[in-house]
């Protein structure tokens, strides 16, 4: 038996050109169907089997209108399944967004549980320890992927010891803010010797902050600043914001964030492949960051000090804190020091103390660590009672000589890039020295005139703290960073600054990226 022939291309010819189509007899057909050869006038059906056509009479066989039939409902039925294929994706592209935006949530939810936690922290050292302006110890609190819920946080720090060797992991926990020249009462000379900064850069800074058009510093003034577009006013005070740089003259974003463009603390493979992909970096390996990693505007310290320019002040905490004898031996040395009368001679055995004044009398002590020198106390005595010292009623934001970067080290006069060095070497082998300024005298040699230049600018106590918080949801997604600035200065933590710094990236690293892989893994 011979099978019709169905032509699919006849549907198409059918819709173009229905006309063109003429009934074919076929006696074989016609005789095994046991009906009369098909007349020559058959009307032509359409859908649904209707009869009459379009072509008048007699121009199809049933066969083609079956075939036709099967293949308009094959077309519908593929336009059904696209159809749902279409919603299909698009509920799982809705799932997936809707997921993402709980991750995120979660992340955000995280984030302000780590602020709380680190506010927690602070208020515990504060309580805890006994020696005020006290960092929290690094390994008294967890700072690396620390679970809330099913979200995580970690707080991006800095390793300032091995900052200079080019970092090749993060390093996480709170970040010292008097570890930073600050902005406002850093000198000229100060902000210049910081990396890729110039005599007209620093000059500009200074402009910015300064109260009065004077002309005698240099650097930009109004005149400058109401010739760009759009035009504005020299500040003419204090920075309240680190961010405020954007806006002095001549500090472009490549200045302020140097390689270091997502401000990690770590160089990202990004940061160090020269202009493949931005920033523009220099691909020696090393991290070279920006100006914002060595500034700050928060540091301060408490204002209420015993001076120890004042001698009944002076008396009455060395009274306090140790027994008469030493304590009236003590302040006879410092009265002699003061150009007063002379103190009791003889050291306290074994403390490599000659006693007396040392060097020539002054008419006050420029800084702490003048007065340490002078005193003869040892490096213990002196560190029960610095923290509660001070040389003046103004007192200056100074800068943490046991948390500062080698860069910042080398901006503070009398240190320089002679002795910064050596200061990050000595502190990186004697950490329990790290809670008094004292051992910075042994660095500096002794020498009277390193003392009476550095000693103004430095400090061993932090008030001011940096949580640079990072998180993600469930799952690694819906990533989130926020960095808040705690200021511990009146005794309990207070939040002075928030800023979302998701916009730069993901600020983790290849590592923190692996992590969460293997944690996904495992769940
Ligand atoms: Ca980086
Ligand atoms: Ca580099």
């Amino acid at each position: 038996m011979k099978l019709p022939v169905v032509r699919t291309a006849s549907t198409l010819d059918l819709l173009a050109r229905p006309c063109a189509l003429k009934p074919t007899p076929n006696p074989s057909r016609g005789g095994e169907q046991g009906g009369a050869p098909a007349p020559a006038s058959w009307p032509v059906p359409l859908l649904g089997g209707a009869r009459g056509g379009f072509c008048g009479k007699g121009t199809r066989t049933p066969h083609a209108e079956n075939g036709s039939v099967l293949i308009i409902v094959i077309w519908v039925a593929f336009g059904l399944v696209s159809l749902a294929l279409y919603f299909a994706h698009s509920m799982s592209f809705e799932l997936r967004s809707s997921d993402n935006r709980v991750a995120t949530i979660e992340a955000e939810q995280a984030i302000e549980g780590a602020a709380r936690s680190v506010s927690n922290i602070l208020a515990k050292t504060i309580t805890q320890q006994q020696l005020p302006g006290t960092m929290p110890d690094p390994l008294g609190y967890r700072s690396e992927a620390v679970p809330v819920g099913d979200a995580r946080f970690w707080l991006i720090g800095r390793d300032t010891n091995t900052w200079q060797n080019g970092p090749d992991r993060l390093t996480f926990g709170l970040v010292d803010e008097a570890s930073k020249l600050n902005l406002n009462t850093a000198t000229m000379d100060m902000l210049q010797a910081l990396p890729n900064m110039t005599a007209e850069l620093a000059a500009n800074i200074v402009a910015w902050r300064q109260s009065t058009n004077d002309a005698s510093v240099g650097g930009a003034q109004s005149e400058t600043y109401l010739r760009l577009q759009p035009p504005y006013l020299c500040k003419n005070a204090p920075f309240e914001t680190v961010d405020e740089l954007r806006l002095v003259y001549g500090l472009n974003l490549e200045l302020l964030y140097g390689e270091d463009s997502n401000l990690n603390g770590l160089l990202d493979p990004n940061e160090t492949d020269g202009e493949t992909l931005p920033p523009l970096d220099n691909r020696d390996s090393r991290l070279d960051p920006g100006l914002l990693e060595y500034v700050t505007v928060y540091s301060h310290e408490p204002t209420s000090r015993t001076n120890v320019n004042t001698r009944q002040q002076l008396e009455a905490l060395l009274t306090s804190v140790f027994d008469s004898a030493r304590a009236s031996q003590i302040a006879g040395r410092v009265r002699a020091a003061l150009g007063g009368e002379v103190g009791p001679v003889g050291g306290r055995p074994g403390t490599g103390d000659s006693g007396g004044g040392r060097g020539a009398a002054v008419s006050s002590f420029t800084s702490l660590l003048e007065f340490y020198m002078k005193s003869g106390m040892t490096a213990e005595e002196f560190s029960q009672i610095e923290a509660s010292l001070t040389v003046t009623t103004n007192i200056q934001s100074l800068v943490n000589v046991n948390t500062a970067s080698q860069a910042v080290l080398t901006s503070i006069p009398g240190i320089g890039t002679d002795k910064a060095p050596a200061l990050v070497a000595y502190r990186q082998s004697n950490p329990s020295q790290a809670n008094s300024i004292a051992w910075v005298l042994d660095v500096l040699d002794r020498d009277a005139t390193r003392v009476g230049l550095a000693g103004p600018y430095i400090t061993a106590h932090s008030y001011q703290f940096t949580a640079d918080v990072a998180a993600v949801g469930h799952h690694g997604r819906g990533y989130r960073r926020v960095r808040f600035v705690f200021d511990t200065s009146d005794g309990t933590p207070r939040i002075v600054y928030r800023q979302d710094l998701t916009h730069l990236g993901w600020a983790l690293g290849k590592q923190g990226r692996a992590d969460l892989l293997v944690a996904k893994g495992i769940r």
